[in-house]
């Protein structure tokens, strides 16, 4: 009855370590995502920030009244910060600082999170490393 009623999932998939081992390739794997589309401007984004290496935008499904994506415009196998290598630390300050120039443009003085998810435990969804930018209310701690 289950195997007639869930006809579309495989049984590799139903298996918790064959989910886990999914998830691996996908965290390992460099291909495009798509931040890939943004950058190419093949899907439209509401950018607010360009230089040659960065690209910052407005999250699609924003969490606060300002919510901002900012990445790096080559991936550089910088699917996450977990992925880092010494190579890529200019990228990473390049991104920070960037983070706070567009907190400036966007008037955040009285403060603002900025947040990099990693990871299926970090509740990363995209690899192609990005830093959050959120601000405009006020934010909790611990973060959920
Ligand atoms: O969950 P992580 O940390 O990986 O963050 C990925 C972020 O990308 C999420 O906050 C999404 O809401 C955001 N996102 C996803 C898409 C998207 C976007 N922001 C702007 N424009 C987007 N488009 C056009 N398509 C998305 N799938």
């Amino acid at each position: 009855i289950t195997s007639a009623l869930t006809p579309h999932i495989s049984a590799a998939s139903q298996h918790p370590f064959a989910m886990a081992s999914e998830k691996d390739a996908a965290l390992a794997s460099d291909s495009p995502t798509i931040f890939d589309k943004i950058i190419n401007k093949e899907i439209p984004a509401n950018v607010v920030y360009e230089d040659d290496k960065v690209l910052a935008f407005r999250d699609i499904a924003p969490q606060a009244p300002t919510h901002i994506v900012l990445i790096p415009k080559v991936k550089d196998g910088l699917t996450g910060l977990s992925k880092a290598e010494e190579r890529h630390c200019e990228i990473l300050g390049h991104l920070l600082y960037t983070a706070k120039v567009v907190a400036k443009q966007e008037g955040l003085e009285e403060g603002f999170r900025v947040v990099i998810n990693d990871g299926p435990s970090g509740c990363q969804s995209v690899y192609h490393i990005h830093v959050h930018l959120l601000g405009g209310r006020q934010m909790s701690w611990p973060p959920g």
